[in-house]
């Protein structure tokens, strides 16, 4: 064995081995087959951003350890790795660079994979997949198809929020305080024709469902559930009289692509259950002669409270009493121009304008003006709102401003307002209460009134009960070029038709509108040589991609130049690792193996969107009878950040420069406190701005690579481990680095140590026997230490807690290297056999470096690979099993011990196996005997025969 530990030699060749045995090639069961558990174990696959971020190690090192623990305890084990390869920055690189996405992306790949590799991840590489690739995005279009065939796609316009930078549609959750997620830029509305997926349709189940997921974080369940937002209410109609001939425009977003489409539009009741959160839909008859304007709330308890309503500002009603209305029109596009996020509606500032028309209040008849008001949304359930200033804070603030009666209908038996009910909001005038000024209602209680009140709304048909969703449908269709091609096909028949598609009885001549791309033609392979320059859609503008031939009719046609969202890709690749290679068809039986995933790992950051996509994905593919399970991920885990320190100065024009706490000196006095810290290049001073997460904009990341190569992939992986449980941050130390360092070395040496004291005795052939009898109290005790740390460790493994399993393995390397238990001194007092002490002595060695070893193996694989065969254990520590704690090793013994006075027996002494002479002189000098004998005198020595006797001299 080699006497110093060189890191880079042990973990290439401990590679070498595995991807000789194809050590982590995963396989299914044969038909028949006894066979294990199996455990499949996920974390989220990258970006190919370029290089590995310490996030990712983190992550993929915790699902590394979970892997390799379950692969020795016997499970059958499958821990895939993939690209989530398509996507904005691909494109963004390319216009700095020049090159096609597909290149830098394939590129960003191979670097990435060879990272990878070099942590020593148990990783079934025979799996990999990128999403890029069409033998992968092949099967998005192909489920597309079905989905559109089931309705469960649909085409329509609507309001989007527009990244005026990136040139894109941004889903609601991407768009961070009116700002794009990457560009940051404002946001803007816009209306565009887009695909979207019918996740509403599924929203009872994803609610309901989390209820079936005891595996997952409570708060990523929480949050999943606000986001569905299922609310129960009234749906009140409130008659108004317009005009004749004041029919209002139907809404914008109610056009369906422009006829002859054989694409099916959104299905007849489009109301359905699901679909109800888009009840912005249909809203023609909402308004209209001898109509009624139509209002969700959650509080019909406080209908006699309503003093007004108000509607959103694409309401069908806004857009009628702006005719004619010129400053109320430039009001409304005023406020089209703001961002289109809730959080961001909901905070701004209220303003709003009477439209002139009235409606009639359902129960008293009383006539309310009807506003236009920019904080109600109109993708929440009706568009409107029947505004109850004495009881909603919003209502309050917008009543307020605009001199609007505000009235106090609820009452509460433990508080009064101070002064006048109307001077200044309280938040508990939102709380319910009991009805007053309510006429019949008075009295009533929540409950009560909004059940008395819904039913004679019900009864005179000016209300029913509705369940209202949060939860809008997906829009997939992005205006990008690297992306899944969306597979239909324009066809406008022949030449010079363009403008006529779909005029009835002439759909021959005028093409077939948009036609979906028959399964046989599928992929619609996207170009790979193309390179973006900022200004739209290179597909848009590539001729070879665009001419095709309509499926239908054989004219000239043009293909759809949308790509898909990229969550598209991420919603089912857990899916597809199971059959990679399938080419026939998207799943096969080794899903129904495989799946569901038994762990995820992942960042809470996720912890919305994709997830909920992914549970929605596949349950549409259960119920296409592609997949045989309900939801995807039986537990979650969503590790902690990575910390550092942040450094920066501020230039004299402002700027704020941030600089890597690698080239920062910190500066300490002589008590080591810290007096400031230095850039190391010009000794000039630098500000610290605290802990925060390594990111590129703080300039404070630590390159995993140079960690690796400085002190090996073991180390990196151990800090990481030892630093933090996974589900905390973890803060960066380059002490606890080296620290992390050291103790591998310290494993080396010691190995390296008893290795030659083993030689003499020729050496481990496999996992000792240790026979209990043998042993004298130290050993025994060494031992029952081992077990003790081995028992916490197994139940920290249990729990996911990796820190402490990293603390476990180094408190039995100290009680291995315990000098009192090297020595065997109690052994050689008791039989005076140095050989038989000896050889017991060496059988926990070996017991506990067996332990050791296996208990490590998951954290530092490389070191634990190198050591278990050069001591000589066996042939491949993976294949060794997961040490148990024996449970007989873990009760403490008693000694019995003759206890004198000045050489005269007095009496017994209890103590524990292995207690140290200190301890001994202690448990004596306080034994009762002693305490009686001695009678005050001053002991003047202790004697103490280890295993035998104590002698109390006074
Ligand atoms: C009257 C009322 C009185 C309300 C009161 C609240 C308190 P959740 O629980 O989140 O579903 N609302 C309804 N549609 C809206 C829209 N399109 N834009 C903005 N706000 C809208 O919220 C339901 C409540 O949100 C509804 O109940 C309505 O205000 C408002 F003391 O109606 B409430
Ligand atoms: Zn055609």
């Amino acid at each position: 064995m080699q006497p110093l530990y060189h890191p880079e030699q042990i973990e290439r060749e401990a590679r070498e081995y595995w991807d000789r045995t194809r050590a982590f090639h995963a396989v299914e069961p044969a038909p028949g087959e006894n066979a294990r558990p199996k455990f499949y174990c996920l974390s989220m696959f990258p970006y190919p951003s370029g290089k590995l971020h310490m996030g990712h190690v983190r992550n993929y090192t915790i699902g590394d350890v979970m892997t390799r623990f379950h692969r020795m305890r016997g499970y059958n084990v499958l821990q895939p790795m993939g690209w989530d390869a398509f996507g904005l920055p691909a494109e963004n690189a390319a216009m700095a660079n020049g090159v096609p996405p597909a290149k830098w992306t394939y590129d960003n790949i191979a670097y990435m994979k060879q990272q990878l590799q070099s942590l020593g991840f148990a990783i079934d590489w025979e799996r990999e997949l990128a999403t890029c690739r069409p033998d992968y995005y092949r099967w998005n279009q192909w489920l597309f198809l079905r989905l559109l065939e089931k309705g469960l796609v649909y085409k329509k316009t609507g309001v989007v929020n527009w990244d005026p930078v990136d040139h894109t549609v941004l889903a609601n959750e991407q768009v961070i305080d009116g700002r794009g997620w990457r560009t940051g830029a404002l946001v803007e509305k816009r209306e565009i024709p887009m695909y979207y997926m019918r996740i509403t349709a599924y929203a009872e189940e994803l609610l309901a469902a989390l209820d079936t997921l005891p595996g997952w974080p409570e708060r990523v369940k929480v949050m999943q559930a606000n986001w569905i937002g299922k609310s129960s209410g009234v749906n009140i109609s409130f008659p108004c009289e317009l005009a004749a001939g004041d029919t209002p425009p139907p809404r914008s977003d109610d056009a369906i692509a422009a006829g002859g489409t054989t694409l099916p539009s959104p299905p007849g009741g489009g109301e359905e259950a699901g679909r109800r959160a888009e009840t912005a839909g249909g809203r023609g008859e909402n308004i209209g002669e001898k109509g009624v304007l139509r209002v969700f709330t959650t509080r019909a308890d406080t209908l006699m409270g309503v003093t007004f309503c108000a509607v959103a500002v694409e309401h069908p009603l806004a857009a009628l009493a702006a005719k004619g209305n010129a400053p109320l029109a430039a009001f409304i596009e005023e406020c089209k121009r703001g961002g289109v996020q809730e959080a961001e509606l909901a905070t701004q500032e209220k303003k709003g304008m009477p439209t002139g028309l009235f409606v009639t209040h359902p129960l008293s008849g009383e006539q309310l003006p009807v506003w236009v008001g920019n904080y109600v949304l109109m993708s929440y359930g009706e568009g409107a709102v029947m505004g109850v200033p004495g009881h909603d804070e919003r209502d309050f603030e917008f009543a307020k401003k605009y001199g609007l009666p505000i009235r106090q209908v609820i009452d509460w038996a433990d508080r009064k307002p101070a002064g006048n009910f109307t001077d200044a909001w309280q938040p508990w005038y939102a709380d319910p209460g009991i009805c007053v000024h309510s006429g019949r209602y008075d009295g009533l209680d929540f409950d009560q009134a909004s059940a008395a009140i819904a039913a004679d709304l019900e009864a005179t048909g000016l209300g029913e009960k509705q369940v209202t969703w949060r939860l809008r449908d997906w829009g997939i269709s992005r205006q990008r070029y690297w992306g899944t091609p969306i597979p239909l096909i324009h066809c406008r028949g022949e030449a010079g038709h363009e403008g006529e598609a779909g005029r009835e009885g002439e759909a021959g001549r005028a093409g077939c509108g948009e036609v979906p791309v028959p399964d046989d033609q599928l992929p619609v392979l996207l170009p790979e040589d193309l390179v973006p320059d900022g200004a739209g859609n290179p597909l848009a503008r590539s001729q070879a991609f665009l001419a095709c031939v309509c499926p239908k009719c054989g004219a000239p046609a043009r293909r759809e130049t949308d790509t898909m969202d990229t969550f598209v890709d991420s919603s089912w690749y857990y899916i597809r690792y199971a059959c990679p290679d399938q080419r026939h068809a998207m799943v096969d039986a080794r899903a129904g193996y495989w799946l569901p995933v038994d762990q995820y790992i992942g960042g809470i950051e996720h912890a919305i969107l994709h997830l909920l996509y992914s549970r929605f994905w596949s349950k549409a593919m259960r119920d296409l009878g592609l997949a045989g399970f309900d939801e995807p991920f039986a537990r979650l885990l969503t590790q902690g950040m990575v910390l550092n320190e942040i450094f920066f100065r501020k230039g004299s024009d402002g700027r704020i420069t941030y600089y890597n706490p690698a080239d920062v000196d910190l500066k300490t006095d002589e008590h080591g406190k810290r007096t400031g810290a230095v850039l190391r290049a010009d000794g000039q001073a630098v500000v610290s701005d605290g802990i925060g997460t390594m990111s590129k904009s703080k300039n404070n990341g630590v390159d995993p690579q140079s960690l690796v190569e400085e002190y090996g992939a073991d180390t990196a992986r151990f800090f990481m481990m030892f630093a933090s449980p996974p589900e905390q941050s973890l803060e960066w130390s380059d002490s606890g680095v080296e620290g992390s360092f050291r103790f591998l070395k310290r494993v080396w040496n010691f190995c390296y140590r008893l290795s030659e004291e083993f030689d003499s005795d020729g050496g481990i052939k496999s996992i000792p026997e240790v026979e209990p009898h043998a042993l004298d109290p130290a050993q025994s005790e060494t031992r029952r230490q081992i077990h003790t740390h081995l028992k916490q460790a197994n139940y920290d493994m249990s729990r996911h807690q990796y820190n402490t399993v990293a603390s476990a393995s180094m408190k039995i390397l100290n009680a291995l290297d315990d000098p009192v238990f090297a020595a065997f001194a109690y052994s050689l007092d008791i039989s005076g056999s140095r050989e038989k002490a000896r050889n017991a002595r060496n059988t926990v060695y070996k017991e506990g470096l067996a332990i050791l070893l296996r208990v490590l193996s998951p954290i530092t694989p490389h070191l634990c690979h190198h050591l278990w065969r050069e001591l000589g254990f066996g042939e491949d520590i993976l294949a060794a099993g997961w040490p148990e704690p024996v449970e007989a090793a873990l009760l403490r013994d008693e000694l019995e011990l003759v206890l004198q006075i000045s050489g005269k027996m007095r009496g017994k002494l209890k103590v524990p196996a292995g207690a140290s002479t200190q301890e001994l002189e202690r448990f004596a000098l306080s034994h009762e005997a002693v305490l009686r004998h001695a009678g005050g005198r001053a002991v003047k020595r202790v004697v103490v025969v280890p295993g035998r006797l104590v002698n109390v001299v006074v």
